[in-house]
């Protein structure tokens, strides 16, 4: 047994191994202070909702409460391992600011209440509401942060009982580009590749994918194998020095664009995996609709032509297109760098063709993983609580709809199908015109991590809007809230969630929520009770009444669709590992990958959707889609470079990019409340190039102004590897602050996202959080005093002497690699 300081070492030890080994197992423990091994009365299961690995864990309870997490070894995603946010963020379950009762709104201010009073608001405004106005005036707005029984149940009171169109997850900020890329290239919804991939890839290629930071235990499988025999390549896209970048430069290549020009790049890179016929042809032909036209495509973007657009080398496209062409197991990654970027869906679909014209996919190291970011969102989108059809059915094939019906026992017309659903940057601008005028926000923080805040503020605010936010914490969006309900949160309640590579845990509940908090699903179940919400044969409905009847009827909904989990139980999912959909009966062990035998879920009577005109978003019909693909094939799409709406000018002369750092969760309401997490980034700073630095006259530490059209904030100058051109700022400070005794009030003047603008990709419609024109100014010198920015991460310092990022004897956690755990080969 070994102990570090896992805020200096988020990666803990190395455990190598060589291509094609088992990935050795290393289990990882934090107990809180003061409590001993001996003194834990349970392990409860569950897995990690901080990301989209899921780092499957047991929760330690001692004396009724949560005492501390360690990893379950026998699990096929973490082997064992934990990262920083899984060891130390459970503390903020404990946090003496969570919300225990339920509020409302009395003359102005949000006063503490009982249930029947909160429950009985609501009902009586959605009532009037449906009556008067009907389903069209109730929006709601989710998460990826729940679990499947809870989205389950939103999707059958909203698209079901209620039959509003107007609902979508936070996820659409999040993974509504990945969907939008399966589906393109798929036509359905549905991760290929598996993490197992990484044990038999020989290159690895990242696509604006900060792993290291975002998936540190993914990460840790890749730094694994990169210190072991026959490590594999890394290709890293992004225009930042992340610990990925770092090691690509390394072991492979980092390409740093500037942001925005992602599909420039893919041609290119597509280009000369062409024009050099690393091209299996035989994949293409039997397999594959649409190569003629994305050849014909790519040939226009020579390297020499692309370069320019990318700020990079000719030469650097060519090398890298070298090591992907010459790849025999190629796993491509891709995240928020291209997800959020200009032209997101265009880029993550040509990440597809890659792989496509490869042949890569399906077979040991042959992977996409188009990733998700939150741990639920897989769940939010194949339970249908966003725009998507509950078990990735198609919203324009009417026997789908019809067949939905059938296990909900609805009439089919109460589910809206005639137009897309709405997505949630419409749903908000449907609040702002005043024809949505109830709005259920569960389990995310929109006046924080929406685009342009001071006009998200103003909508939250407006008196006519009816609005209900079901948190654990008064969050900066709680308190524009009509009426408050207290949710209880993992660890407090049961349910399954799925990761990125779709492998399903159970989440099982280990202590009581604090004071009256309820589980996200009761709460909605109470809901439909008050509504009286009835089937066809005037039953209550939802006809299922706790996590596991929910769970049941939910895997009912599932059968014979891509998602299918007809063969999973809560009782299988205890004490082993987490097991990947599709399982049933012809895989009751679940499915490590996809399309292993070439064939697709995109036949034109099973697909979950026709696809989408890139350019303009427009959905095809179902004739065309027949058209193009009527073997149901993967179909390689192309598009044309097209640069970003707002280009730096005189007045905004750089490129502005968003995102994370290592140490805290989105707007920090779990994180903020973990002390080493806080500890590690206590506050917002921007990062800027040496080169621009000098320039400018900035120096590491300066207080400086950033602004956008939309806005301004202030944060310290982090003088990191950045490209030049180009500044960064974390998205995660709100105006909420640790420490305070609650919320400071609007307008502090540090969220990312007073800067972001209101745009977004026309297939995905996912907001274009990374593509924005800002200026900086310095504001006050740093009098030698550093940004508070990590040492360890994307933010390391380029200048000497900056305090490393430590955690103490409090960050210490416990590591042991099991001696028969070394590697061998399978
Ligand atoms: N520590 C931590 N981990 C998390 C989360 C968290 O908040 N904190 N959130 C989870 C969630 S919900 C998500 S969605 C994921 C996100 O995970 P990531 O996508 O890995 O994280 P980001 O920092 O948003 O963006 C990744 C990288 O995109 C780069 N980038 C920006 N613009 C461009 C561009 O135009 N082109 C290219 N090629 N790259 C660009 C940035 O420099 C950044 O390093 O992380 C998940 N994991
Ligand atoms: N500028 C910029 N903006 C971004 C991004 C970016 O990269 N740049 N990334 C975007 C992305 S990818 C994402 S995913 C979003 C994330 O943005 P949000 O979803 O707004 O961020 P979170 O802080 O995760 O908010 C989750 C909320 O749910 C609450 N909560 C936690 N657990 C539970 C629970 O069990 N039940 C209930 N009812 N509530 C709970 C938390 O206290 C918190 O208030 O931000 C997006 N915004
Ligand atoms: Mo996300």
């Amino acid at each position: 047994m070994q102990e570090q300081d896992r805020i200096a070492e988020p990666w803990g030890r190395r455990t190598p191994y060589g291509s094609g080994s088992e990935w050795p197992s290393r289990v990882d423990l934090h107990l809180a202070d003061g409590v001993r091994p001996e003194d834990v009365e349970r392990w409860v299961q569950t897995a990690s909702l901080l990301h989209s690995n899921g780092d499957a864990m047991d929760i330690a309870v001692a004396d009724g409460r949560i005492a501390g997490v360690r990893g379950r070894a026998e699990d096929r995603v973490n082997r064992g391992r934990l990262g920083p946010k899984d060891l130390f963020g459970w503390q903020a379950n404990a946090s003496p600011d969570r919300l225990t009762r339920p509020l409302v709104r009395e003359g102005g201010e949000l006063v503490e209440t009982d249930w029947d009073t909160a429950m009985g608001r609501i009902v009586e405004r959605a009532g009037s509401l449906l009556q008067e106005r009907g389903p069209s005036s109730v929006g709601f707005y989710t998460t990826g942060q729940l679990f499947a029984e809870e989205y389950y149940t939103l999707a059958a009171i909203g698209h079901g009982a209620i039959g509003t169109n107007h609902m979508d997850g936070n996820t659409r900020l999040c993974t509504a580009t990945a969907a939008a890329a399966l589906k393109e290239t798929f036509a359905s919804d549905g991760q290929p590749g598996s993490y197992t991939d990484v044990d038999h890839a020989d290159v690895i290629a990242l696509f604006g994918h900060n792993v290291a930071e975002t998936q540190t235990v993914l990460w840790s499988r890749m730094l694994d194998r990169l210190a072991g025999p026959n490590p594999p390549r890394i290709v890293c896209v992004d225009p930042r020095s992340t610990p990925v970048a770092r090691a690509a430069q390394e072991h492979g290549i980092h390409l740093a664009p500037l942001p925005g020009t992602n599909l420039a790049l893919m041609n290119g890179l597509l280009h000369e995996i062409i024009a050099r016929d690393h091209v299996d042809h035989d994949y293409v032909r039997t397999h594959t609709v649409g190569y003629d036209e994305l050849a014909e495509r790519v040939a226009e973007y020579p390297p020499e032509r692309v370069g320019p657009i990318c700020g990079l080398d000719p030469a650097q496209i060519r090398e890298a297109a070298r090591m992907l062409g010459e790849a025999e197991r190629l796993l491509s990654t891709v995240l928020q760098g291209f997800y959020q970027s200009n032209q997101a869906t265009a880029a993550a679909v040509q990440v597809n063709n890659l792989n496509l014209v490869r042949g890569m996919i399906g077979r040991p190291g042959c992977g996409i993983l188009q990733m998700n970011g939150q741990p639920s969102a897989q769940n939010t989108r194949e339970c249908g609580a966003d725009g998507d059809l509950t078990g990735f059915r198609n919203w324009s094939n009417d026997a789908h709809v019809a067949e939905l019906a059938r296990h909900w026992n609805l009439d089919p017309f109460q589910i809206p199908h005639m137009t897309p659903p709405t997505h949630a940057m419409k749903i908000f601008r449907h609040c702002e015109e005043g024809s949505i005028r109830f709005l259920w926000v569960t389990a995310t923080n929109p006046a924080v991590s929406l685009p342009e805040l001071a006009r998200i503020r103003e909508v939250l605010a407006q008196d006519r809007l009816f609005l209900v936010v079901q948190d654990i914490f008064l969050s900066e969006t709680a308190q524009f809230a009509d009426v408050v309900l207290p949710a209880a949160t993992w660890g407090e309640k049961t349910g399954v969630f799925t990761n990125v590579d779709r492998t399903v845990h159970l989440s099982e509940k280990a202590v009581d929520p604090p004071g009256e908090a309820r589980p996200d699903l009761d709460i909605l179940l109470d809901f439909a009770r008050r509504m009286d919400f009835r089937d066809q044969d005037g039953n209550p409905f939802p006809q299922w009444h706790d996590a596991e009847s929910a769970f049941e009827a939910w895997k009912a909904a599932t059968e014979g669709r891509p998602c299918d989990y007809t063969g999973l139980s809560y009782e299988l999912l205890r004490g082993g590992s987490g097991i990947q959909w599709p399982c049933n009966a012809e895989n009751p062990g679940g499915t490590e990958r996809l399309y292993t035998d070439g064939r697709f879920f995109a036949h034109p009577e099973y697909c979950e959707s026709y696809g989408r005109d890139m350019v303009t978003g427009a959905p095809l019909s179902p004739t065309e889609y027949r058209a193009l693909n009527p073997e149901g094939r993967a179909v390689l799409k192309a598009a044309q470079y097209v640069p970003p709406h707002e280009r730096p000018s005189a007045e905004h002369p750089f490129a502005l990019i968003t995102g994370r750092t290592l140490y805290h969760f989105h707007t920090r309401t779990k994180t903020g409340r973990a002390p080493q997490l806080q500890a590690a980034a206590p506050e917002v700073w921007v990062e800027c190039s040496a080169a621009d630095a000098t320039r400018l006259g900035l120096q590491e530490g300066d207080l400086a102004a950033v602004s956008t059209p939309r806005g301004g904030i202030r944060a310290r100058v982090r003088i990191s590897g950045i490209r030049d051109g180009v500044l960064f700022v974390p998205f995660h400070y709100g105006y909420w602050d640790a420490g305070a005794s609650g919320p400071a009030g609007a307008g502090a003047g540090r969220a990312a996202n007073e800067l972001t603008a209101t745009d977004w990709d026309p297939a995905s419609k996912q907001p274009l959080f990374k593509s924005a024109a800002a200026r900086i100014e310095r504001v006050e010198d740093s009098e030698d005093v550093a940004a508070s920015a990590p040492t360890t991460t994307g933010s390391a310092p380029q200048r000497a002497g900056v305090p490393p990022t430590t955690g103490g004897p409090d960050a210490a956690a416990r590591s042991v690699v099991p001696a028969t755990s070394a590697g061998e080969p399978r």
